[in-house]
This record gives structure tokens, C-alpha cells and sequence, in this order.
């Protein structure tokens, strides 16, 4: 949100106050006052207009003000009701050299998985790709996946959801290990440095689960439906903190994951290892007890086994 706009919606959020006094508090004219509480009435914020001055009466649902109205977090909200990939359009962003956008949607109608496999993304979801510029060299870009993972888990705790993390990046819940969140995460660099990282998350929230795949769950079925912007900004917060300190990535992970200690296959693209899954180590490889030694493995599918 331009900052002016974002002044005047904290002015009316401890309002009753004037135009006129609100105009001389920022320094702006009246004129400009009124523009931008008529723009963020059309964002869906209910200002109303009493004798003793505007009141913030209403936030909106969700959209991309409601998300950056009281995110502590520098990130700027792009807000689609609905679009392809939010992946996508960041990427295209990143090209442009965007930084710190979030790209936020109610709906996509072609979102991706890892290796091009179909996301579902019914309206009611949260969907959202995280454009950064960060000052890292490409091979310890996995740490911000693991942050991610980090971050939404710990969000949909908050809400009661007891979900855990599946290495690398699945949140999981229950028994039966159903899908609650996916992340994709893209990137593009030269050998030594990144120039841009898109981190995308699907979070199956206000979605009923006869619309996401039988492996999958929502919080709707979980814990019933949530506030969407409230659990965006606690993600994009969380996940603001953790990348400014990539060194506290891996023990709150640890501490979310249901991987460790458990007899695991892992696919990855130099075939199939097999074993107890002992630790994480920086940037997120794993660490497999096999049969012929310790293996690490730093990507590929992962699978739960039951004890041998
Ligand atoms: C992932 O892939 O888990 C990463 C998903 C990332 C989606 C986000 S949404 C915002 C951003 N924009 C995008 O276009 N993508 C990102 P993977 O590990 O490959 O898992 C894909 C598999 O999960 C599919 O083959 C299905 O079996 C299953 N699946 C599909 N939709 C699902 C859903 N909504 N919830 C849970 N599982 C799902």
C-alpha cells in the first residue's frame, strides 16, 4: 500500500477524525484525504462519515489491503480474485526486478506443483508467491523453503490445525498424513549468487475438502473456517523473520518435523535411498541412516514408511 494511503487508514483506525485534521497531522491536502479514503472505501474498507469526522467501521474480508492493513513485514500485496499461477505472475515480477511483492490469489485455475504436477486451487484458499531478492549464493536457496514451511506450519498451529513437516516442505496432518499445504519455490542466478527467489505456498484454508485431491485436507474440514488475512500476515511475518536469520531455520524446523526419526524412501535423481531419516543439516539436506552408512540427500521425494 502507498504510504500516504497507509497513514491515512491508521489515522482513521484510531479515528473518529476530520479530513481536515488528518490533512494537517500527514501534511497533505484535504483534496488528497479524500481521495484516498474514497480508495480505500473501493478496497473494501467501510469509512464512514460522522459528525465528529471518518471512522474505520469495517476491514475487508481479504484482498491485499486487508493483508498489508497492520502486516509488520515490508512486503507490498498484489491481489488477484483469481489468476493462473501466482507463481507465474511473480516470476514475471522478479524478471521486471521486483522485490519483496507478494503475489496473493483467491483462486488459480493452472497452479503447479514441483515437476509440473497440478496444484488445486479452488476459491477460498490461501495462494500466494513471495518475490525476494535475497543476498545468497543458489545452493543455500533451500533454506527458504524450509522457512516457509516453517512459517505456515506454525501459523495454521495458532489456529488449532496440529500439523507437522514431511522433509522438505509438505505440512501434513494427522494419522493419515493428509496434504495441507504445498510450496513450490523458483529460482534464477549465476553460479556464485541468486538474483531472485519466488516462494510459493498453497494453503488449503476456506476450502471444503471435496474440492482438493482425497490425499488432501483444509482448515475448513480440520478446525472450520478461518480468517484468511489474519493467517496470511502471521506466515509472510514469520517468514520475514526466519530469512533475516536463515541460522534459526533449521531448529524451528526440527521442532515442526514429523521426518525425524522415522524409517523413510526418498526418490531423488540419483535413485532411490532408503533408512531412518536422523537429521536435517544447513541448507535443509537430509540425513538418511542407511544400511550401507549415513547418505544425505539434499532433494527428492520423500515417504513416510511404516517401522521395519
Ligand atoms: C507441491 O508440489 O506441493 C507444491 C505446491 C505449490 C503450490 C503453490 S500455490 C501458490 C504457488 N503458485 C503455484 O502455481 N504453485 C504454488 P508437489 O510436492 O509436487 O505436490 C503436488 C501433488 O499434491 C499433486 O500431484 C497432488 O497429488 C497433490 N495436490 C494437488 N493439489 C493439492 C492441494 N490443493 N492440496 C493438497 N495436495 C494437492
Amino acid at each position: 500500500m502507498q504510504e500516504t494511503r497507509r497513514r491515512v487508514l491508521e489515522g482513521l483506525a484510531d479515528g473518529p477524525v476530520s479530513g481536515p485534521d488528518l490533512a494537517d497531522r500527514l501534511e497533505v491536502s484535504r483534496a488528497a484525504v479524500w481521495k484516498h479514503v474514497e480508495a480505500l472505501r473501493e478496497a473494501g474498507f467501510a469509512v464512514e462519515s460522522r459528525d465528529d469526522g471518518y471512522v474505520l467501521a469495517g476491514v475487508p474480508e481479504f484482498g491485499g489491503a486487508a493483508v498489508e492493513f497492520g502486516l509488520d513485514a515490508p512486503f507490498e500485496v498484489e491481489f488477484h480474485d483469481s489468476i493462473g499461477s501466482t507463481n507465474d505472475r511473480a516470476r514475471a515480477l522478479a524478471g521486471e526486478g521486483a522485490a519483496d511483492v507478494v503475489v496473493l490469489a483467491d483462486e488459480q485455475t493452472g497452479a503447479r506443483g514441483r515437476l509440473d504436477r497440478a496444484w488445486s486451487s479452488p476459491s477460498g484458499g490461501v495462494w500466494l508467491s513471495i518475490v525476494c531478492r535475497p543476498d545468497l549464493p543458489p545452493a543455500q536457496v533451500p533454506v527458504y523453503t524450509l522457512a516457509a514451511a516453517v512459517a505456515t506450519t506454525e501459523a495454521v498451529r495458532e489456529v488449532g490445525v496440529d500439523a507437522g513437516i514431511k522433509w522438505p516442505n509438505d505440512v501434513l496432518v494427522g494419522d493419515d498424513e493428509k496434504k495441507l499445504v504445498g510450496i513450490l519455490t523458483e529460482m534464477e542466478g549465476e553460479a556464485d549468487r541468486v538474483s531472485w527467489v519466488v516462494v510459493g505456498i498453497g494453503l488449503n484454508a476456506n476450502v471444503d475438502a471435496d474440492e482438493v485431491p482425497e490425499t488432501a485436507t483444509t482448515i475448513g474440514e480440520q478446525v472450520g473456517d478461518v480468517d484468511r488475512a489474519d493467517l496470511t500476515r502471521r506466515i509472510l511475518e514469520r517468514f520475514d523473520e526466519l530469512r533475516a536469520d536463515p541460522e534459526s531455520v533449521l531448529p524451528a524446523w526440527r521442532d515442526l518435523a514429523t521426518t525425524l526419526g522415522r524409517r523413510v524412501r526418498v526418490e531423488t535423481p540419483g535413485g532411490e535411498v532408503v533408512g531412518e531419516a536422523v537429521d536435517v543439516e544447513f541448507p535443509g539436506t537430509l540425513v538418511v541412516a542407511t544400511d550401507d552408512g549415513e547418505k544425505r540427500v539434499s532433494a527428492g521425494d520423500c515417504e513416510h514408511l511404516r517401522p521395519a
